[in-house]
Formats: structure tokens, sequence, C-alpha cells
């Protein structure tokens, strides 16, 4: 690499530098309202889970609280968020879901 006024002791070559993307976990919240069976539809709507899966994933989220239901891009991570959100708030439930930085 160029490095003009320098003393000469140039660095002539970085290590190339390949950025990836920061992944997201999308988190699934416990609450004491949403119905099971609501929350293994999203997981199987949203989040392309077999039943047997998403059903495993919910129990996870009723006895601990919360449980990562996925790991995404940014911009994925959000609209996923997003449309669990408005589902769940035009069925009047309750259920909450966030993302953050892995
Ligand atoms: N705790 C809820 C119930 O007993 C079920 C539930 C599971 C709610 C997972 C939210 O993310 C959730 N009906």
């Amino acid at each position: 690499r160029d490095d003009p006024g320098s003393d000469g002791a140039t660095i002539v070559d970085t290590k190339p530098k390949t950025k990836r993307p920061p992944l997201y976990k999308v988190l699934l919240l416990n609450d004491d309202y949403t119905p099971m069976e609501f929350v293994v539809h999203v997981l199987e709507r949203f989040f392309g889970m077999n039943h047997a899966q998403a059903f495993e994933i919910m129990l996870t989220v009723h006895k601990k609280g919360l449980a990562v239901v996925g790991v995404f891009s940014h911009e994925v991570a959000e609209t996923k968020v997003t449309q669990v959100m408005d589902f769940a708030r035009r069925h009047q439930h309750p259920l909450q879901c966030t993302m953050e930085k892995e």
C-alpha cells in the first residue's frame, strides 16, 4: 500500500478484511395469557418449524421464560419481530418478541 510522507517503513499488505454482517437473535418471551397453541402456530408460521419443533420451543419458553427462536441478519430479524408482534396484537394476545445482537 502507498504511504506518502512516511519514513519508508511502509506496511505493504494488510490482511484482507471480509466483513460479515452482525447476526441478531430473535427471542420469544413467556407470559401468563397467550395460549400455547397460538405460540406453536406463530413458530410454524413465521419461523418455518414443524409442529414437533414448534411445540418443543414453545414449552422451553413456557418453562424457562424465553428462548432463541432464530438467528438472522438485522433486517430479517426486524421483520420477524414486527410480524410476530403484529400477529399477536391482531389476536389480542400479549406475546412479546424481541431481538438482540448475537
Ligand atoms: N405461558 C403460556 C400459558 O401457559 C404459554 C406461552 C408459551 C406463552 C410461550 C408465551 O412465548 C410464550 N398459556
